[in-house]
């Protein structure tokens, strides 16, 4: 950690953090272009698409009702909830997530902008516009609307747009930041992997948490070559912020 970086985060009065699947690697889940990110021997990058759950709705329910389990039964680490605290004590802290476990959210993050939707949410594949928080057991998959259509996750598939109010929070937030840390994420998804370009272009210092290199390395101000679970708790106690592990 530079000098440089840890005069900017106890000074930067707007910090964006940007999340991916690596913050949660430490609480046990896959991430998804890792060896472990296999499902019943398919790639999940295979199953986050439209094309599957028209061809296949059973098949894509059940690989979105394990990973719904996987997520219940983890734990946020100590990278969720060194943002959390982060976010509680510095008010102009913003957190964007790809993620879609709501580990941020059991962490105590106060607001969570979520780019690619919740596991824990449905939405109607008919026009009905039913769009609900998952409550109850879903029964036989793939599951029914109350229309008669298809209910399917309410998570962002290749090829679909990202809810409108949130591309336009992360835009906002991106530009105005002064500081911004992307961690865990592989920076090849569009339209997340655009904006710590765009927060550079505005002005902002821009720091990667990630074990491995990705195409965002060789663009960042500083690259910090470790996981999640330790950088995070150490830049969050470095902007003056007490956070205790346990
Ligand atoms: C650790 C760690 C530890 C491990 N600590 N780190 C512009 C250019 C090219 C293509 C496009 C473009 N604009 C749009 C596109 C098309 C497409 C896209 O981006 N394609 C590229 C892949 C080529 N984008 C879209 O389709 C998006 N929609 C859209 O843009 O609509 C308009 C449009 C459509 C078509 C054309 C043009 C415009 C939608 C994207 C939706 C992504 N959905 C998924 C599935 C969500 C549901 C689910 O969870 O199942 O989102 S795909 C998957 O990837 C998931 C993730 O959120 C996302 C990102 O993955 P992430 O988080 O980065 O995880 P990994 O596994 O890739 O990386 C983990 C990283 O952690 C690794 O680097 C590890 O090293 C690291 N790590 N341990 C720190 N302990
Ligand atoms: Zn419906």
């Amino acid at each position: 950690m530079s000098g440089a970086l840890v005069e900017r985060l106890r000074a930067a009065r707007r910090i964006l953090l940007l999340t991916g699947a690596g913050v949660s690697a430490e609480s046990g889940l896959a991430t998804f272009r890792g060896p472990d990110g296999m499902w019943e021997g398919r790639d999940p990058m295979s199953l986050a698409t439209p094309e599957a759950f028209a061809e296949d709705p059973e098949t894509v329910w059940r690989f979105y009702a394990w990973r719904r389990e996987q997520a219940a039964r983890a734990e946020p680490n100590p990278a969720h909830r060194a943002i959390a605290a982060l976010q509680q004590e510095r008010s102009g802290t913003s957190l964007v997530t790809q993620n879609v476990d709501g580990l941020h959210e059991r962490a105590g993050s106060p607001e969570t902008v979520r780019l690619h939707g919740s596991l824990w949410r449905l939405r109607c594949t008919g026009g009905c516009g039913e769009d609900e928080d998952l409550r109850q057991d879903l029964g036989t998959l793939p599951a029914r609307c109350a229309c008669g259509e298809l209910l399917r996750p309410g998570v962002v598939w290749f090829g679909e747009s990202l809810p409108q109010a949130a591309i336009a929070a992360a835009t906002a937030a991106a530009e105005s930041a002064e500081l911004v840390i992307v961690a865990g994420t592989s920076s090849v998804v569009y339209p997340a992997a655009a904006l710590p370009e765009l927060a550079r272009r505005h002005g902002a210092y821009v720091v990667e948490v990630n074990p491995e290199a990705t195409p965002l390395t060789g663009r960042v101000d500083e690259a910090l070559p470790n996981p999640a679970g330790t950088a995070l708790p150490a830049l969050v106690r470095a902007a003056g912020v007490r956070f205790e592990e346990s």
